[in-house]
């Protein structure tokens, strides 16, 4: 392996001068801490699904709105999503971390957040047309799992999910698995492995955002977590996976493209954590918004131009490999 030094450049993330654009003082009720929103554009607005952390411990998904996206937020009265044990034990500890995708031929949202069960995370599903209502599918994957994200459209014919089981042995790896109705999962393979060592995606990493459909394949958001003797060091690379079929990585950044430097980044209830789960495009400005949760205590919104992102993933290093040809699984 050759690596060869570059100069140093302009970051391709631009932290906004607001930041942290949501602290858990912003909400209406009292909590411990507002991170990792799902992110969506419906009816000229953003809207954020942040995972708030109530004062026992326990997070539920609410709702806050926004004209542009970065101030004035209005949170919903109610959450959209409080766990319901009763009636869904898989939520007995709590419902965190959503991403939103938006499937135009279902004509609604589907939310992928990890349900907190007594015998670990796993990734469940529920639908919305407005973040008014919702409707609860139900696990996809048994625990443990998580940080999972639907692909936009089906894919051969079935729905793709992205999400990243935590195996008894060997890291912790992103798959992707398929769906004929959003219910039934299978035709699982691993998609984008851990690397090892002192990289600063060894032993586990994990999807961001969902993933976004362009010319060039599917560009995929990815946290990588280095172990270090004060704690985790959670960053965020990029892969671009083979359109017709994501099974394929076709390019992934070698280097990681946001980690934790802020203050509200370092310091928190989780130190060295950059944690995005939402995107939104806004073509016309050529921007790429990256909504994420920073030390697991706030709301952060870093920039990119989305044409320099993809000039940047197009230049990363080629894979062109099916990750499930190799003996890995
Ligand atoms: O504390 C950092 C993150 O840790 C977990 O993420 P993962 O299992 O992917 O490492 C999650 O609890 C996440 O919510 C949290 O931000």
């Amino acid at each position: 392996m050759t690596f060869h030094l570059r100069p140093a450049s302009k970051p391709l993330f631009e932290r906004h001068q607001h930041n942290p654009i949501i602290t858990a003082a912003d909400l209406p009720y009292a909590s411990n801490a507002v991170f990792n929103p799902g992110a969506a554009l419906l009816d000229d607005e953003t809207i954020l699904l942040l995972r708030v952390e109530d004062l026992r411990g326990i997070s539920h998904l609410q709702v806050a709105r926004s004209k542009n996206g970065v101030d004035s937020w209005r949170f919903d009265p109610e959450p959209l999503l409080s766990p319901e044990p009763d009636r869904h034990p898989e939520e007995f500890w709590g419902c965190e971390d959503p991403r939103l995708t938006w499937l135009a031929e279902r004509d609604e949202w589907v939310i992928a957040y990890t349900a907190y069960s007594r015998r670990g995370p796993l990734v469940s599903l529920a639908t919305t047309k407005d973040f008014r209502t919702v409707k609860r599918l139900g696990p996809a994957m048994p625990p443990e799992d998580k940080d999972a994200a639907l692909f936009p459209r089906r894919i051969d014919g079935r729905w793709a999910m992205i999400h990243r089981p935590t195996p008894l042995r060997g890291g912790a790896h992103v798959w992707v698995s398929y769906s004929p109705d959003l219910r039934h999962w299978g035709d699982h393979s691993l998609l984008i492995e851990a690397r090892d060592g002192a990289w600063w995606d060894a032993g586990k990493i994990g999807l961001g955002p969902p993933p976004i459909e362009t010319d060039s394949g599917w560009l995929v958001m990815y946290h990588g977590v280095h172990l270090t003797a004060s704690g985790p060091i959670y960053r965020v690379g990029f892969t671009m996976l083979d359109l017709e079929d994501p099974t394929i990585v076709l390019h992934r950044s070698d280097e990681w493209v946001l980690g934790p430097a802020a203050i509200y980044e370092r310091e928190g209830d989780v130190t060295q954590v950059v944690f995005p789960c939402g995107w939104t495009v806004d073509p016309e400005k050529d921007r790429l918004n990256l909504y994420y949760g920073a030390a697991d205590t706030s709301v952060a919104l870093a920039t990119a131009s989305f044409s320099d992102v993809l000039a940047y993933v197009d230049g990363c290093p080629r894979s062109g490999r099916r990750r499930s040809d190799d003996a890995v699984v």
